[in-house]
């Protein structure tokens, strides 16, 4: 663990369609506010590559009012943690309208920031921890293997997860070239280390050290505003520019 606190960027992802479940349980609740799925991530640079977005089945979420305009889908811990860093219109106050499963989540359509897919689908990932972020996880499978483990796992069996397969369609997307790995550093990696479901955690831990080290200090943007450009040059760019056109905000814990 870091010994400072970690600086997020948390991307709001707007609802387009709530799922039916969802529906019932949140449109009644927010009055006239938009409402977003927030996820956290340390890649920001990476957002034109997201294909779709996780939550965990069995995690309890709330509907945050921001002020009268905006509300967030979240873990309760983080809403806290955000009334605290001037991101709520009242300091330390927390207006929760809602409170929903994960699971009733699935299959809720929502805008994707930046990415080359512009509305993508909420899906389950069964390693999300609820103390961590957000509890919400944007997915970008070239570059995370977490996130390309998790979807290969989706499309295999829909059935036994729940879901429709057009809400796993999408493709990764090439967004940072690496020396060692090519344009799709995660499955790559995946490949590599054999791993095989979301389940071989241990393994999926040091495919993500690798990936993360070879696309922070060797990755080159592919896509975007800041092609051609190093990772570690891009990365601060591409926040900026996501929080300056109001899609994204800074959240640490
Ligand atoms: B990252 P750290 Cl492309 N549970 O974003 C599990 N994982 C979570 C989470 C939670 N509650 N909240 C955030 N995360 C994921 C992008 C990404 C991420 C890429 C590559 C690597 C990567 C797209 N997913 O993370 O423990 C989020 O996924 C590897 C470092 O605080 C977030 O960034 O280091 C990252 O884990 C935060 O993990």
């Amino acid at each position: 663990e870091a010994l400072g606190p970690t600086e997020y960027t948390g991307i709001k992802m707007e609802v387009v369609d709530w799922s039916e479940a969802a529906g019932k349980v949140i449109k009644d609740k927010v009055g006239d506010r938009k409402v977003f799925l927030v996820a956290a991530t340390l890649r920001p640079e990476t957002m034109y590559g997201q294909t779709n977005c996780f939550v965990g089945t069995q995690i309890k979420y709330g509907v945050f009012a921001i002020n009268d305009q905006e509300a967030y889908v979240c873990t309760y811990r983080a809403a806290r943690n955000m009334a605290y860093q001037g991101i709520t219109a009242v300091r330390g106050q927390v207006n929760q309208l809602a409170e929903i499963e994960g699971s009733l989540l699935v299959g809720t359509k929502i805008k994707a920031p930046l990415s080359v897919n512009p509305e993508v689908y909420v899906l389950p990932m069964e390693n999300v921890l609820p103390t961590k972020g957000t509890g919400v996880v944007t997915s970008v499978p070239s570059d995370s293997p977490d996130d390309f483990q998790t979807l290969t796992d989706l499309r295999k069996k829909p059935e036994f997860y729940k879901i429709d397969p057009s809400w796993c369609a999408f493709d990764p997307v090439p967004v940072i070239s690496t020396p060692t790995y090519g344009e799709m550093t995660a499955p790559a990696v995946i490949k590599q280390l054999k791993i095989q479901s979301q389940k071989d955690t241990k393994q999926l831990a040091e495919a993500k050290e690798i990936a993360y080290k070879e696309g922070f200090y060797n990755g080159t943007m592919t896509i975007g505003e800041f092609k051609g450009m190093p990772v570690q040059e891009a990365k601060p760019r591409v926040r900026e520019t996501l929080i300056k056109a109001g899609l994204a905000f800074a959240y640490a814990e």
